[in-house]
This record gives structure tokens, C-alpha cells and sequence, in this order.
């Protein structure tokens, strides 16, 4: 990408150094924890033990009886107010404290309210609850067996434990391709539950004001005022009115989708202040945070591909069940309750496909979205791209030669899949074929051939994934009816400074620094001159917040076409300011000046003090737009990965030798911020391939309730990311960027994968359901009367 702007102004495509950096690094961030105020309480949470269990009696009297212990709250004290449920961004209800009966371990069942932090974790040790234990179902598959017993008896209706049917595309149409195909391939996926773990936990800190009426809360939340009306549509019959409600979303430390949902522990803090009117802190503990909070994934897939003998693809058809624990908790837009799983066609051209699943409860915590990906798009990548695999495999064809036979060809974008997405733009086969040259693939195609003649195992395996962020078109995408939009709203001051406020929220990625930067490309201030401000719901415009990648695609492009309005309005000062016609002032960044005398011009500065000063007569004063963006598509990032494992056969160890990134998201805005997305989100994507799984007993125990016994990537296990990009701009977006923020922990893991099962292929295996652990391969190779 040619630059527009010179590095002292640090438009688009410019390595700025993040300007949040300095404090963070320096201690000096503000994070929720961070927020002290005068007689602030501490609130705890009670959890069960039990996965399903009815509550005989819950006894406080020894709670109480600790000097310090103020209050403890049970379901029955909510009830009173009707607030022992709540709604769930999927329309399904939660408990926030539970009345009758708790659904899985770790559930909140009561919570102290005490004058310290340590009295109120001791009075949640002396509360004393007599539980009646239930039958657990972990299983999904035998929570859909006729016997098994209901979990929602809340809902009277409610006769099995099944939550939805969801179907997408032409079946009849893929079932005669099927029917005629040469070729077909099967296989059943399961992609586990797996968890976020950002560096900091959820929390609050809630202050209802009697005086003013006024509740604020600091929360660790990615969408601020998603929240603020979600708080007051359920408890504006407890008199919390909306203009009332201030969510604050300072410093967050690390989202990854896990910061999307409500949690009961948010909402019995609010309670706990506006009865108290005291504020009220309640942060979690790393293993609440693991066990009780939304996960990810946990999708039991049956995929079948059919194509023709020269490789050619024809269809695809999934079926799968989703275990979304005992209540629907994902944080979709409304009308998807698969999420956007259905871009499981990814980066080949289909003629037709056909996806179903099934909604299922079961006894384990909420959720069904976060960790790193746009609403099931992780899922369909990691389908799709182990289908081509085993298809390629099965064929005997090179799995590269395989990709680039069927991808989608540049000249087709538009290009409609045969699930209905309008792809933007892309050029897959560019991204594989810098990747292949960048990686050595012919020399390593070699070299696996020599090793294995040796009885050595070495894989190769690919990933050429299709992402698709930005949510989105208002059409198409809401959440609890809200649309998708974003917002910017940029204000000049006269000394030619800029406040720029949005409907965002950073949580690590670097927002300060690059909304700053669309602000010097299109309007020419540098970009140590813009303030970013975002996260306070009484500044900050209305916008759905963080996540899905989406800020870049939506926001971005609010801002830049805000700065498009005051563009307009600073040429028109300046036309006023020169004695010039409009039509004959160029623009160069930072400056309007007169065709063919560039010195007769008006600095960007100049036209900012006169909006204030000196403004054309009958035009209004000031210098400042609002944008609300309403996208009219999502953006379609890819890339291409490329792994290299060496399998060790005494232990099974897969050790990853080298792993080459090539990503697309369009036009750069800090190629340096991307990098550093694109490096953890990688990590992030071999966490779950080689470590990350979260299972439980049958009697619904958490199994990996702590990082004793969940593995997350560390420094020593992370091998060294290779990575390099092409630039396919997006035709829609006003400044041709996608979002990249996922990309990478949705593309790495079939990359992974791939290369396990290509190393092993030979020994008979055709597919490991990820974590791809020691334990797996050495039985593996055993099964296969390998010896060390
Ligand atoms: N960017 C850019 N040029 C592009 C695209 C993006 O310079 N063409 C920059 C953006 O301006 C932004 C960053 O890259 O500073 C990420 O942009 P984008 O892809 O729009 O994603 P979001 O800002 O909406 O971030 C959300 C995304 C998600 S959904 C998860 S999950 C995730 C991720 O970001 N969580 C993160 N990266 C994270 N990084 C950190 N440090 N912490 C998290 O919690
Ligand atoms: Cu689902 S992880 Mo990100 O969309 O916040």
C-alpha cells in the first residue's frame, strides 16, 4: 500500500508505536479492579458443588454471625424484585441467583456483601447450603435420548432438552450432488469446549446514587451500551431508567468474546448497591472465571464433502449438535443461532451445501461463542478446511494442487456461496502460493518423503480459511433487536486538537492508536493531536461495542466518513478563508490549497480555529460530525497458513518446526498492530489445537477447573510465527480494510491438524479431534504397531 500521509502526521499504513502502551507498561492502566471508592463494599459469590441439584435450604446465620458480613443474598431475595432471572442475549432466561434448583458446578447460588474483600470471602465459607443432588447429563447427544431427564422444568412446556432446529441451504440440491458425486468423504468432529483466559477476570464495581438516582458501573464489558439498555429494559421496574445508567468500561484486560455476556455476578452487584446505595466491588477468581463463565466451541460435527475423481468439489453437508450447557447464552446476532456458521463453505467454490444443528441443554455453564471468533466462524473453518484435507488425502492429490484447483477465482467476487454470503473480495490463491514459496513447500514435500522412508514422521498441513467479520448489515444483523451499527463523533477544537469518541471498546487492540490514525489520513491532523475516547456510555455515541472483529470494518468506517463531513465543512471554511471557489481548492494532508498556487492555502489547524473564530457568515459555528455506520456487508479477511510438524514417536509429542501465516484483511491501517493481532491470535489458535479442552465427569465435575490442569501456550510451548500478508482491499468499506482481529486463531488449528494427520496418514489415521495431546498420538502410533 502506498502511504498518503508523511510519518509526522501517521495516516493509514504507518507503524505508530500504540499510544496506550506507556501506561499500561508503566502500571499506570485503569482496569475495573483499579476503582476504589469511598465506603465501597465487596461482594463474593457461594457456588455449587453440584452439577444438578435441588436447593433443600440454604443457612446464613454463621455468615452473618462474622463481624464485617453485611448481607447475604439468596435467589428468594431477588425473587422478590423479579430479579432471580434474566434474559440471555439469545432470548433464552439465566438465573442470577437460582430459587430452586442450580444447573451446573460452580453456579452461583448466593452472594456476600461484607466491608472487605477477604470477610466476604470467609462468609461465603460459612454460608451452609443442603443440596438434593439430581441426575447430571453431560452428554448432548444422550440429553436428546427420550429418557433423559428434562433440565428446564422452569419452563413448563418444556418436555425434552432440546432448544432449537437450525437449518441452512438447498438440501435436495445437495443430496442428488451426493447421490451423483464420485468421490465422498466422512467425518465426525468434535471441536471441545474450550475457555478464555484473559489476563484479567470479570468484575464491577456498581454505584447506585439514592440521592441522584443514578447507578454507575465500572464493568469489564466489550459492549458498554448493549449493556446499559439490556440493565434497563430488565430492571426498569425496580426504577432504573436508562438516562440513568452509566456503564463505564475502563482498561479491560483482554476480552476474546468472554466479556460479551451478562453475568449473574454483575447483576447481584447492582442489586446488592441499589439496596445498599454503597458501591459495590465484585471481582472473580481465576478458577470462577474458568469454570463459571461463557465458553467457546463445543460442537459435535458430522461433515461429509463429495466431489469428482479429478478433485473437483461439488457439495457439502454438516449436521451437528451444540451443547450450549443448561441455558442458551450466545452472544449472536438475533436471527443466527448458530452464529454464522454457515460460511462453512469457506474458500471454495460449491454447487451446493446444507447445514443443520441442533441446540441441546446440558448440566455445564452457559455461552457458546467466545474465545476469538466471529460467532461460530472458527467451527465452520476448522470443518471445512479438515474436509478438503481428507478429500485431497483420500484422492491422493496434493492437498496445495487440491486447494488451488477448487478455490473461488478472483475474477468471481462478488462471489455469492452456496450458503448466501456476499463474499467482498479475495485472491486465495495468491495467499497460498507466497505462503508455499515463503515455507519451501516443494523442498518440505521432499524432505517428507526422505524422512519417511526413514520411518521419521514430518507433516505438512494447510489452511486457506475465509473469515467473515463485521457485523453488520442492519438488514441482516441485531442483538436483542439493537442493529449493528457503529459510531464515531469527532470534535475539532480551535487550536486545531481533536476528540474523537466511538461506540467501541478496546480491549488490547489498540484502538487509541488507530481510530487516531484514520483520523490523520482523512483529515491530515497527526495523530499525537487526536484523543480517542471510548467505553463510557455518557460520552462515548450509542455503538454495540467490541467483538467480531468488527470494529475496524464498522467503526473505522464511522470515522472515516465522520471525518468525510468535516472535510466537507473545512473545505468550504477554507474556500471562505483563500476568497477561492470550493471547486477549485486541492487537498493535500493536512491542507487545502488553490489549484496551481500551492501556496496559497489554509492548514487543517487554520480552517480549525476559524470554524471557531472567523466562519462564513450563515454557516453554523464549530467543527465536528457524528457518524452511525450501518455496513452494507460484512468483510471477508483470509489467508493461507502453512504448518510443519515433527512428530516424536516415543511420545507422541507434536513439535510445530515452523508455521508460515499469510493473511488478507485488506488495507492496513498499523501494520505493526496487525502483526501483533495476528502473532496472539495464532498463539491463541494453537492453545486449543495441541492443549486447551475443558471436559467433565459424568456427574458434571469440571475436569480442567484451574491452569493446573488447563494447558495454555506458553512462551516455551510457542513456536516461531512466520507471518507476511497481501492486500486485497474491500470494495464496500470506505477505507478498503477488513477486520483481523480473529483471523488467525480461526485459520490455525486445521493447519495444525492437517499437518498431524498428514505426518500420519501412512499409519492409517484420518482425522484427531483437537487438543492433538501426546496421549493421543502415542496411542495412535501404538494402535498402528509403530515402535519408538
Ligand atoms: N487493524 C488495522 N488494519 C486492518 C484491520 C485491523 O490496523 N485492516 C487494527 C485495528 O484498527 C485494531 C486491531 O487491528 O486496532 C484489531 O482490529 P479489528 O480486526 O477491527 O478487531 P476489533 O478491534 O474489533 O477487536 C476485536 C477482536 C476480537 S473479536 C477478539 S476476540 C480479540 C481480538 O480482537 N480480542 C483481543 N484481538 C485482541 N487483542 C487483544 N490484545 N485483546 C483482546 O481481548
Ligand atoms: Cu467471539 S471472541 Mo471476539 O468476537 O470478542
Amino acid at each position: 500500500m502506498t502511504l498518503k500521509t508523511p510519518p509526522e502526521i501517521g495516516g493509514m499504513g504507518h507503524r505508530v508505536k500504540r499510544r496506550e502502551d506507556p501506561r499500561f507498561l508503566r502500571g499506570q492502566g485503569n482496569y475495573v479492579d483499579d476503582v476504589v471508592l469511598p465506603d465501597m463494599l465487596y461482594l463474593d459469590i457461594v457456588r455449587s458443588p453440584y452439577a444438578h441439584a435441588k436447593i433443600a435450604n440454604i443457612d446464613t446465620s454463621k455468615a452473618l454471625a462474622i463481624p464485617g458480613v453485611l448481607a447475604v443474598i439468596t435467589g428468594k431475595d431477588l425473587e422478590k424484585y423479579n430479579l432471580h432471572w434474566m434474559p440471555t442475549l439469545m432470548s433464552d432466561t439465566q438465573m442470577v441467583l437460582p430459587v430452586e434448583k442450580v444447573m451446573y458446578q460452580a453456579q452461583e447460588v448466593a452472594a456476600v456483601l461484607a466491608t472487605d474483600r477477604y470477610i466476604a470471602a470467609d462468609g461465603v465459607d460459612a454460608v451452609e447450603i443442603d443440596y438434593d443432588p439430581l441426575p447430571v447429563v453431560v452428554d448432548p447427544k444422550k440429553a436428546l435420548e427420550p429418557d433423559a431427564p428434562v433440565l428446564r422444568t422452569d419452563k413448563p412446556d418444556k418436555k425434552d432438552n432440546h432448544i432449537w432446529h437450525w437449518e441452512w441451504g438447498n438440501r435436495e440440491e445437495t443430496d442428488k450432488l451426493f447421490s451423483e458425486a464420485e468421490v465422498t468423504v466422512k467425518e465426525d468432529i468434535y471441536i471441545p469446549r474450550i475457555h478464555v483466559s484473559s489476563i484479567e477476570t470479570c468484575g464491577c464495581v456498581a454505584h447506585f446514587d439514592k440521592v441522584r438516582g443514578k447507578l454507575t458501573v465500572w464493568m469489564t464489558t466489550q459492549a458498554p451500551h448493549a449493556i446499559r439498555t439490556v440493565f434497563a429494559l430488565v430492571a426498569g421496574h425496580v426504577g432504573l431508567s436508562e438516562e440513568k445508567i452509566q456503564i463505564i468500561s475502563p482498561d479491560i484486560g483482554g476480552g476474546f468474546g468472554g466479556k460479551v455476556p451478562v453475568y449473574p455476578g454483575y447483576v447481584i452487584a447492582v442489586a446488592a448497591s441499589v439496596l445498599t446505595g454503597k458501591p459495590v466491588k465484585w471481582i472473580e477468581d481465576r478458577m470462577e472465571n474458568i469454570q463459571a463463565d461463557s465458553f467457546a466451541r463445543d460442537y459435535h460435527i458430522t461433515a461429509e464433502l463429495a466431489g469428482k475423481k479429478d478433485g473437483q468439489l461439488t457439495a457439502l453437508r454438516i449436521k451437528t449438535i451444540a451443547d450450549h450447557g443448561y441455558t442458551d447464552a450466545a452472544a449472536n446476532p438475533s436471527k443466527f443461532p448458530a452464529g454464522l456458521f454457515h460460511v462453512c463453505t469457506g474458500s471454495y467454490d460449491l454447487k451446493a451445501a446444507h447445514v443443520e444443528v441442533d441446540g441441546v441443554y446440558t448440566n455445564k455453564p452457559p455461552g457458546g461463542i467466545a474465545y476469538r471468533c466471529s460467532f461460530r466462524v472458527t467451527e465452520a473453518v476448522h470443518t471445512i478446511e479438515r474436509m478438503a484435507d481428507l478429500m485431497a488425502h483420500q484422492l491422493g492429490m496434493d492437498a496445495a494442487e487440491f486447494r488451488l484447483k477448487n478455490f473461488i477465482q478472483p475474477e468471481q467476487f462478488p462471489y455469492t456461496s452456496a450458503l448466501g454470503w456476499e463474499y467482498d473480495s479475495g485472491n486465495y490463491a495468491g495467499a497460498l502460493r507466497l505462503a508455499m514459496e515463503k515455507v519451501g513447500y516443494a523442498d518440505l514435500r521432499k524432505e517428507q518423503i526422505e524422512k519417511r522412508a526413514r520411518g521419521e514422521l514430518m507433516g505438512v498441513g494447510i489452511s486457506s480459511f475465509t473469515e467473515i467479520v463485521g457485523a453488520g448489515p442492519s438488514k441482516h444483523f441485531d442483538i436483542l433487536g439493537l442493529k449493528m451499527f457503529d459510531s464515531a463523533e469527532i470534535r475539532v477544537h480551535p487550536t486545531g486538537k481533536v476528540l474523537a469518541r466511538f461506540g467501541t471498546k478496546s480491549q488490547g487492540q489498540g484502538h487509541e492508536t488507530t481510530y487516531a490514525q484514520v483520523v490523520a489520513e482523512e483529515l491530515g491532523f497527526p495523530v499525537d493531536s487526536v484523543l480517542v475516547e471510548e467505553g463510557d456510555t455518557d460520552t462515548a455515541p450509542y455503538g454495540l461495542g467490541t467483538y467480531a472483529s468488527r470494529s475496524t470494518p464498522v467503526a473505522a468506517a464511522a470515522c472515516a466518513m465522520a471525518c468525510r463531513k468535516i472535510k466537507d465543512k473545512a473545505r468550504k471554511i477554507a474556500a471562505y478563508l483563500l476568497e477561492a471557489h470550493e471547486d477549485d481548492l486541492e487537498w493535500e494532508p493536512g491542507k487545502f490549497f488553490v489549484k496551481g498556487s500551492p501556496d496559497r492555502a489554509k492548514t487543517i489547524q487554520e480552517i480549525s480555529l476559524a470554524a471557531y473564530t472567523n466562519h462564513p457568515p450563515g454557516m453554523e459555528a464549530g467543527l465536528e460530525a457524528v457518524n452511525y455506520y450501518d455496513p452494507p456487508n460484512l468483510t471477508y479477511p483470509f489467508g493461507s497458513y502453512i504448518c510443519v510438524v515433527d512428530i516424536d514417536k516415543g511420545t507422541g509429542e507434536v513439535k510445530v518446526r515452523r508455521f508460515v501465516a499469510i493473511d488478507d484483511c485488506g488495507n492496513i491501517i498499523n501494520p505493526m498492530i496487525v502483526e501483533g493481532q495476528i502473532h496472539g491470535g495464532l498463539t491463541m489458535g494453537l492453545g486449543p489445537a495441541l492443549f486447551e479442552e475443558i471436559q467433565y465427569d459424568e456427574s458434571g465435575n469440571i475436569l480442567q477447573g484451574s491452569f493446573m490442569n488447563y494447558l495454555l501456550p506458553t512462551a516455551v510451548e510457542t513456536p516461531n510465527w512466520e507471518i507476511g500478508n497481501t492486500v486485497t482491499p474491500s470494495p464496500h468499506h470506505p477505507l478498503g480494510a477488513k477486520g483481523v482481529g480473529e483471523s488467525a486463531t480461526v485459520g490455525a488449528p486445521a493447519a495444525i491438524v492437517n499437518a498431524v494427520v498428514d505426518a500420519l496418514w501412512h499409519l492409517g489415521v484420518r482425522h484427531i479431534d483437537i487438543p492433538i495431546t501426546p496421549a493421543k498420538v502415542w496411542k495412535l502410533l501404538r494402535d498402528a504397531g509403530v515402535r519408538e
